[in-house]
Order: structure tokens, then sequence, then C-alpha cells
């Protein structure tokens, strides 16, 4: 039975109004409703499609989950060419650039250029007409790509349909697909898991992910989409700038990069690489450049082309994130649980702008499976603010026979034996509190921020004190004596006396960060916090069953077992009293259930909060029941500004968000 008219027009309106929710949570970051109601939309189209199967169509937002595998990809002939960008590697370089395009334009002595951030994927060309997904393509070799549409239509960045009054009658809009680093790291561990290809970076995740004849797979793989230009218009007059054009499409369904700017001179354009750069390790995704256009389009066009790149933009390239050293030698570190980790010695390197001479392996199946050899020419990567890693050999480069590392039968640190757990990729010394290297790791945890937060105690004293003989485990951190600390090296007595005042104010804690300071292996924040708020009390903790332990949320019998295992321990048990006899005490749990002023709550901290470390002002949030979110939505309940404030605070402007200042935030706690 053919669809009646009343039931194609409610599905309509439900695509059109998905749409729209689709922009107003990918595009413009303000939804207005909630993951429910779009869901409960979802599911009534869904149902509409599933009883009218002729109501189904390619572009209805019921589609993103991919459909039947292609046997190959159809080349597509682009309308107007895609263009690769000439690059940039100094300021000498861009003022060379920013001189031809004066000399050639006769524009006086500036000109205004439209700046982002050059994200490290893959361009593609979008085509819609009347306002529908047709087609997209990759950007192959600039003349012709191949039809990747029913991959495009899986990522939900990308608009199906577009939104608005304004639609043109036909538009090609190009942009940079890429896989955020989350996404990325948490798609190699899966593939690791099920003995799958893992990808060397973002940038080849993002490629194979979007070359895959099975959409479907696609369609499971974290994938975003930014635009960054148009190629062909049709039915509507763009705006005459580069960045009211890039407005237009943010206006009409497409995201935009947030960094977007426009800037009124060249040495706008260096300053604002340089501020990129520094956000460069924070940000999510990798990107390796600023990309700036000439903002005016009518000069653009007057610019030109040479060969295949425009002379009108330019990419100002930042210092590489992967590069190649030798790697000298592999030794191993003995972590908290006595976990041996191979670490990469390597010729000094400069990776990302900081010189880099020690990566890690991760284990040795890894090493196994990339065939790492000492004495390797490796590829080194370090993104963000993560560690570096060795991401594979250049076996090209090798030459002569070359040594497989190998797991050493005892403990480089205590001579203890090596044991493999039966099952674990990990192997462990068995030293426990006789090896050094696993006292020193278990005295650094305590003192970390997100456990007591002991502040001026970093890893190098903790070392020197452990090598001393001047603590041996965590409770001995109380019985340090003025003088003790103020004989270490390079210890003023000042240093010495803040120490023990820091010493002092981490006695006033919270149960679930105690809990997660002991260490326990496998007990993080969360599990930590799921402890305390089930058990209450520590001593109830401490003499619980197998059974009780799995009663809480999200402990398995694994770590129902580490934290069994710890508490059968006497020392443990020993050490824990001994804290506590020595003042380390929180408010009893019944006390932080009554204080849960916060809860519903959600809050975004900025900037730099005097006397507390970001962890801390969340931590103490969270323990009145807010959540603490990374960025700012309609939904946020305030932004918390500190020194320097990020673009947060201005989008909490534009959006109506309250910031909270200092003392805002101070009032907030009841401090
Ligand atoms: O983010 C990028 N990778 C990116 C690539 C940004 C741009 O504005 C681009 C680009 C490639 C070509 N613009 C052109 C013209």
């Amino acid at each position: 039975m053919p669809a009646p008219k009343s039931v194609k027009k409610e599905a309509a309106e439900l695509r059109r109004e998905l749409n729209e929710h689709n922009c107003r949570y990918y595009v413009l970051d303000t939804p207005v409703i909630t993951d429910q109601a779009y869901d409960h939309l979802f599911r009534r189209l869904q149902q509409l499609e599933q009883d009218h199967p002729e109501l189904a169509n390619a572009d209805s937002p019921t589609q993103r989950v991919g459909s039947e595998p292609a046997s190959h990809f159809e080349s597509v002939q682009h309308e107007v060419a895609m263009l690769s960008l000439d690059n940039a590697f100094d300021e000498d370089e861009m003022l060379a650039f920013d001189k031809r395009l004066r000399d050639k334009l006769d524009q006086g002595s500036t000109l205004a250029y439209c700046a982002e951030p050059k994200l490290d994927g893959l361009a593609i060309s979008l085509l819609y007409d009347s306002g529908s997904l047709v087609r997209a393509a990759t950007r192959g070799d600039g003349r012709s790509g191949e039809n990747i549409t029913a991959n495009a239509r899986t990522i939900d960045s990308i608009p199906l349909g577009l939104v608005g009054d304004d639609i043109p009658a036909r538009i090609e809009v190009r942009g940079e697909v890429y896989m955020e680093l989350e996404g990325f790291d948490a798609l190699n561990r899966s593939q690791a898991q099920a003995g799958a290809k893992v990808f060397a970076n973002p940038r080849n995740a993002a490629a194979g992910s979007l070359r895959l004849l099975d959409s479907r797979i696609t369609a499971s793989r974290p994938l975003t989409f930014c635009s960054y230009g148009v190629g062909i218009c049709q039915g509507v007059e763009l705006p005459p700038g580069q960045f009211e054009q890039m407005h237009y499409l943010r206006g009409i369904g497409f995201p935009i990069s947030r960094n977007i700017e426009r800037l009124d001179s060249i040495n706008d354009c260096i300053d604002y690489y340089r501020r990129i750069l520094e956000q460069r390790d924070s940000l999510d995704f990798d990107i390796d450049g600023v990309v700036f256009k000439l903002d005016n389009i009518g000069l653009q066009r007057e610019a030109g082309f040479v060969s295949r790149a425009p002379r009108w933009a330019i990419a100002y390239k930042f210092p590489a994130q992967e590069v190649m050293t030798r790697l000298l030698e592999v030794d191993f570190q003995v972590g908290r649980t006595g976990a041996l980790t191979p670490v990469a010695r390597l010729e000094p390197v400069a990776v990302g702008g900081v010189m880099v001479s020690n990566a890690t392996l991760h284990n040795m199946d890894e090493i196994e499976r990339k065939d790492i050899r000492i004495g390797d020419t490796v590829i080194v990567r370090r993104a963000g603010d993560v560690i570096p890693e060795v991401v594979a050999p250049v076996v090209q480069q090798r030459s002569g026979e070359l040594k497989l590392p190998s797991m050493p039968a005892r403990c480089p640190v205590c001579d203890s034996e090596v044991v493999q757990q039966p099952g674990q990729a990990a192997y462990r010394c068995v030293g426990g509190l006789v090896c050094a290297a696993q006292r020193k790791e278990a005295i650094k945890h305590y003192a970390s921020r997100k456990a007591l937060d002991i502040e001026g105690l970093g890893d190098k004293l903790v070392e020197q004190m452990v090598e001393r003989g001047l603590i041996d485990s965590i409770d001995d951190l109380y019985q340090l004596s003025l003088e003790q600390v103020a004989e270490l090296p390079r210890m003023a007595d000042k240093s010495a006396r803040n120490l023990l005042q820091a010493l002092e104010q981490s006695k006033v804690t919270t149960l679930s960060r105690f809990i997660y300071a002991l260490g326990i292996r496998e007990v993080g924040e969360a599990t930590a916090e799921a402890l305390a708020a089930h058990f209450g009390e520590i001593d109830i903790l401490m003499d619980a069953d197998f059974d009780s332990l799995q009663m809480v949320e999200d402990v398995g019998p694994v770590v129902a077992d580490n934290i069994r295992h710890f508490f059968e321990q006497s020392k443990n048990r020993d050490i824990v009293n001994a804290l506590i006899q020595q003042g380390v005490s929180w408010p009893s749990v019944d006390t932080v259930r009554q204080s849960q002023t916060l809860a519903g709550k959600t809050y975004v901290i900025t900037g730099t909060l005097e006397g507390f470390s970001r962890d801390h002002a969340a931590s103490l949030l969270k323990e009145q029941g807010a959540r603490v979110s990374a960025s700012v939505s309609s939904k946020t309940s305030a932004v918390i500004s500190g020194e320097n404030p990020g673009s947060k605070v201005t989008k909490a402007e534009a959006l109506g968000v309250e910031i909270l200042d200092q003392a805002g935030f101070k009032r907030l706690i009841g401090e």
C-alpha cells in the first residue's frame, strides 16, 4: 500500500527536523533538545520508513549506519579542480608570500587574510542538489577522485540535508575528514584486541576508514568533517569575503573551524600562527600547520593559480609530529604494580618542536608485531600532551643483522624474578615492596594530582628520598622532618617548609581520593568513587569479600580479586592504619551525600585558578554533585574563568551562559 500523503509529509518533516537538530549539535554546538527527544524523533522516522519502504531515501538520517558493501569506487571528475596548498616554513617565507601578493595586486600596504588551523586529514568534496547530499568524492589527484558517497553519509558531522531558508540550488563544499585523537586511540585499542592492523596515526586511520568498500564499517569509525571552502555554487550570491563565506556555510549546516579568524595583516597572521602553535598540544586532533587565504574573493580570482596551487593561499607548516631517528637501545622501566615496560632510548631528535630521547614501546607483543629491532631507524611520533611513541621501523633502512629486544629474566632494579601472567601480555617483577622502583612509583602515585595532590612532591624528589632511605612507603611521608627534607640536594629551606605544609594539608581528603591513592591495580578514579559511595567506610572496604566487592558498579572478578589481594597483605593494612593514625581523614560519606548542592549542574573550567589545579577544582565541584565538562553549550550552568581564559569565555558570552570568576568559584564551593 503506498504511503498516504500525510505520512509522506510527516516523514519529510521529521527528516527536516532531525537535520536541523544535527546541525545544532555538530555545527552550532547549541543543542535545543535532549538526546532522548532526538532518539524519539529518530525512531518515529525509522518506524515510518519501515512501514512504508518506498519512503526510505538515501539522504535520510536513518541511513547513517551504512549499506551493503560495494565492489569498487566509481571515478568522479571534479568540475572545479581541487588544488593543494603551497607551504611556508618560516616567517621570511610568509613575508615573501604577502609581498608577492601585494606586488601583484597593487593593494597598498596591507592585505587581509582568513586564517584557520590546517587539519591533518584528507580533503573531500561534497555536492548538494536542492539541499540534499548527492555525491561525495575524495580529492584524488585534484582533477578526479573516487566516489565515496556511501561512506560520507555515515559521518555524523556531514550534513545530509541543508538547513535554513537560503539553500543554494547546487553547491559543492570542500573540507577535511579527520579523526580525533580520542577516537583514534579507542579504534586502535579495539583493532589490537581483535588482532587487526593498528593505524600508525589518525590521518592513516581516517584515510583507511574513508576508503572502505563496506560503509557499515566506516559507520563505526570515529570520523569528523570540517569545511574549508566552496567549489561551485549556483542559485545564491555568496558573500565577497572568505571569512563571511565560511560563516554562510555554517549557517546552512556545515561545520567550520572553531579557530577561524579574519586578520588585518601578515603580521597578525604570524601572531596567529604562534597562538595556534601554543594550543597545538591541547587540541583533540592533529594539525600540521595553519592555512592563510586572501580574504577578498575578488582578489583571490585576480591572483589566480600557479600549476597545482592557488597564489592566494598558503599553509604555514608546524614542526613535524612524526620524525625518523635511530633506536639506540631498549631498556625496561618498572611501574607501580611491577609491570615492566620497554622504553626506547633514541638518538635525540626534535619532534613537534620538543627534543625527545625516550619513547614508549608499549609491550613486547607490540615490538614483535611491529618487528622493531635495536639499531633500527624508527618513526617516532609525539601528539597532544601524550608520551612519545615508536610507531614503526623503517625497514628499508635496515642493514645487517639487528637484534630483537628481549625481556630480561630478572628485574633491572631489584634483581627479583620477572614473570609473565598467564594469558596477559604484561611481564611483572615479583619483588613488590622489595623493589625500589615499585616503592617509588607507589609514592609518586599517592602524591599525584588526582590522588592526594601533594604540591611540590615531584617525581625527582620522591626518587631521591627513596634512594637515600628516607622513605620506604607512603606512610613514611608524614614522618619526614624539616631537617631531613632540607638536606636534600637543591632543596632550599623555604621549599622544605612548603613541602611539609603541603603534606600536612594533604591529610584532609575524601574517601574516594584516598582509595585511588592506594594504587590498587586497576582501581582508577571512577572505580575508587564507586567503591567509596558503596562502602562509605574504609574498614568495610578492607574487609569486603569477593562477592560483595562485585556488587559495586563496574567491579568485575578481576578488579574484585585485585582489591581482595591488596587488603589481604598485612603490610598494606598496616599502611592504611598508619596513614589514618597520622591524621589522614575525610568527611563521612553521609555528610558528602547531604551536601550535594550542585547536583544536576554542569560546569566548564577555563584558565588558571589561583591555588587550585584544574583537577582539584573539578573534583571539588564533583564532590558536590556537579558535572564538569570540557566544552560549553547552552546546557552549561556556568563557565568558571581563571587567569588567561580561552575561547570558552567568548562562547559562554555568545550563549548567554553565566561566567564566574575566582571569587564566584570560591562562593560556589562554599569557601
Ligand atoms: O585543513 C586543511 N587541511 C585544509 C586544506 C584547509 C584549507 O583551507 C585548504 C586545504 C586545502 C586546499 N584550502 C585549500 C585551498
